[in-house]
């Protein structure tokens, strides 16, 4: 057995009910719990292999880098854990493969010495002693509590120390039985704000990016359709309509003959923690990384019919429903029927067809408004991947990012791009090494040399310029003005009220040079909520002003949203779909934002970075005076 196989042996599975109980066993025997345990990770046996993949080593940086913040560490570190994490997660290959072929680690963007040192540990051992020694003062348990929105690391060092309070379940205790307004900053409205967010939390059923999703349900789509029984095979449900996340994955598949084959492969899968039931139509497993797969066989003559139902949304498919109805026919999962007569239902558009309408793309089937815009012939256009020109909000490792200047440029050009914009994070924004005006002027002179030596690609000199609390821009007009363009963006003060958030972003806004507000809600998707903002207002006032505002194409961003994009269409104001890339694979970033622009019905021409250079460089000009 392979040094980062190991065999553990556990109590009977069947006596460990809670999260704690998983925990602790775990982390008894030195090992980490798995990423969904407090999701409800069942145990099949009581023994059990386990590989070590990356997202097992981006938990340990990133618990890391929480301990760590809890401790009160230098941020630089924190930060260092949290990015070698987020590179981690990024890979295409297993690390541990590379730690079998001897490959260095340090070949990784942000990965130093000590960093693949500790990889190396993690492969081979399974845990490292950096987490064993911070475990000794803090229980492994207080990274829930972090999760709970208002509780930051300070807050946590204090209901530890003071209360010894070390996971949720003391936490709900202690807020019932009033115990946390004791504490500095705690009182009885906290109390209560974090009992409603354990009890929403419990409810709720986890949901998974989009780009997770993606990245479990191509290679299974794959595999199914390797089968030589399987005929189609279609991820359906939310994943098909292009949404941010989604709840479960919906395949459908028609086969040649009987079902049961494909389903004994689909169980079979390699993935596959938990079978939680299966039929000849109709099974639905458990992925490992918690993700639910529902799986269904239909008929050839059906597969339009199922396909339309399966990928809903509900709401959608109840308007298509009545339309039928009043048309006399009766649309199911099965097909349209005329009485007992199937008159359609092989493809999708024999569906529309047969209630009068054109087929509509899958991303606009949420029931706001596409059935009568389909009626009148006056569906979108929908933008795809291919009408971007170029990206207009990029990081190199100058500020932020894991790959230099050259090589991003390398990498827009192998994705077809002709333009490329280098914006990094500006002086206040330390933790990122934000560029002063001498830093930013000498990536200046950086871009000119090499856009005399680069062929089809442009590249375009920017910021991302941090807005400060009051409005202004974080670097002098002076250097401002030198550049093609300039993306402001929030990144500290989330809490300010509503108003004055606005009214600082449009502050920001009426600057002569700003040019693209970036990210305009600062959301991270299941991880923190946007901060409160009139994006009606801010949506006019870039009309007025003649500014952009961007679509953040990372999969935890995706802000605007489809709702916003629509409106901004609706305006006339121009959405930027940018990559917001820290590394070369980020550039692949788009197709996200290209998902979300599509559901936010967004045409070619309503997106800026569709323009060929020469016709983006007058509309940029506008904004920079
Ligand atoms: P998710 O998984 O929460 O991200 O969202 P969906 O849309 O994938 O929802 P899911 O997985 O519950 O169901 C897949 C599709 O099946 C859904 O989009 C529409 C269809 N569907 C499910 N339940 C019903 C229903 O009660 N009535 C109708 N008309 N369609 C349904
Ligand atoms: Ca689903
Ligand atoms: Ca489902």
């Amino acid at each position: 057995m392979p040094a980062h196989l190991r065999l553990v042996l556990l109590p009977d599975p069947r006596t460990l009910k809670t999260e704690s109980q998983m925990r602790r066993v775990y982390t008894g025997l030195g090992l980490r719990p798995p990423p969904n345990l407090e999701w409800g990770y069942h145990l099949t046996s009581n023994a059990l292999t386990m590989p070590i993949h990356n997202e097992d080593i981006a938990d340990i940086f990133d618990e890391l880098a929480d301990l760590l913040e809890i401790e009160g560490a230098n941020p630089f570190r924190v930060r260092a854990y949290r990015n070698a994490a987020r590179t981690v997660r990024g890979l295409g290959r297993e690390l541990r493969e590379w730690v079998d072929e001897g490959r260095d680690l340090t070949e990784l963007p942000g990965i130093g010495k000590d960093l693949a040192e500790k990889i190396h540990e993690i492969v081979t051992t399974g845990r490292t002693s950096a987490l064993d020694e911070l475990h000794k003062s803090l229980p492994p348990t207080l990274e829930q509590l972090l999760k709970i929105p208002g509780l930051g690391p300070k807050k946590v060092k204090a209901l530890y120390q003071e209360l010894g309070i070390q996971d949720l379940a003391a936490l709900e205790q202690a807020a019932r039985e009033g115990r946390l307004r004791t504490l500095p900053g705690f009182g009885a409205k906290t109390e209560a704000k974090i009992l409603e967010t354990i009890a929403s939390h419990r409810k709720k059923k986890r949901r998974f990016l989009r780009s997770t999703a993606m990245h479990y349900a191509e290679p299974l789509a794959d595999y199914l359709r390797a089968d030589p029984g399987a005929a189609e095979v279609v991820v359906a449900g939310s994943y098909r309509r292009g949404r941010e996340t989604v709840g479960d994955l919906d395949i459908l598949v028609t086969t040649g003959g009987p079902g049961e084959a494909i389903m004994d492969r689909f169980v079979a899968y390699d993935e596959v923690t938990e079978v939680v039931s299966k039929g000849s139509t109709r099974s639905t497993v458990i992925l490992r990384c918690g993700l639910q797969v529902d799986l269904r066989v239909v008929e050839a003559a059906s597969f339009g019919a199922a396909l339309h139902y399966f990928t809903g949304s509900k709401a959608h498919n109840i308007e298509v429903r009545r339309l039928g109805q009043h048309a006399g026919l009766k649309i199911n999962e099965y097909g349209v029927f005329e009485g007992e007569r199937q008159i359609a239902g092989r493809t999708e558009q024999s569906v529309f067809k047969s209630v009068g309408l054109p087929w509509i793309p899958p991303e606009l089937r949420e029931a706001r408004g596409e059935i009568d815009a389909a009626r009148l012939h006056e569906l979108p256009e929908l933008i795809e991947l291919k009408d971007l020109k170029g990206s207009l909000h990029n990081h190199t490792t100058a500020s932020d990012g894991h790959a230099t200047v050259h090589e991003m440029a390398r990498g827009a050009q192998g994705r077809g791009l002709r333009y490329l914009t280098i914006t990094e994070h500006s002086r206040s924004l330390t933790v990122a090494k934000g560029l002063d005006p001498d830093r930013l002027l000498a990536q200046m002179d950086e871009i000119d040399h090499l856009n005399g030596r680069l062929k089809g690609l442009t590249l375009l000199k920017g910021i991302e310029v941090d807005i400060l609390e009051d409005g202004s821009l974080d670097l002098p007009d002076g250097v401002l003005r030198r550049l093609d363009l300039v993306v402001g963006a929030v990144h500290s003060h989330f809490g300010l009220s509503r108003t004055r958030q606005t009214e600082r972003i449009l502050r920001a806004m009426d600057h002569r040079y700003f040019s693209i507000l970036a990210h305009p809600t600062g959301r991270l998707l299941l991880e923190r909520d946007p901060y409160e903002v009139d994006l009606e207002r801010i949506i006019e006032h870039a009309r007025q002003r003649g500014c952009f505002l961007e679509l953040n194409a990372q999969p935890s961003r995706l802000d605007l949203t489809d709702v916003y994009c629509r409106m901004a269409r609706g305006e006339g104001v121009l959405v930027a779909i940018n990559s917001d890339a820290h590394s070369v694979d980020d550039l692949d970033n788009l197709q996200f934002g290209i998902s979300q622009a599509r559901r936010g019905w967004l045409e070619p021409r309503d997106v800026l970075n569709t323009r060929p250079l020469n016709a983006l460089r007058p509309l940029l000009r506008q904004t920079m005076g």
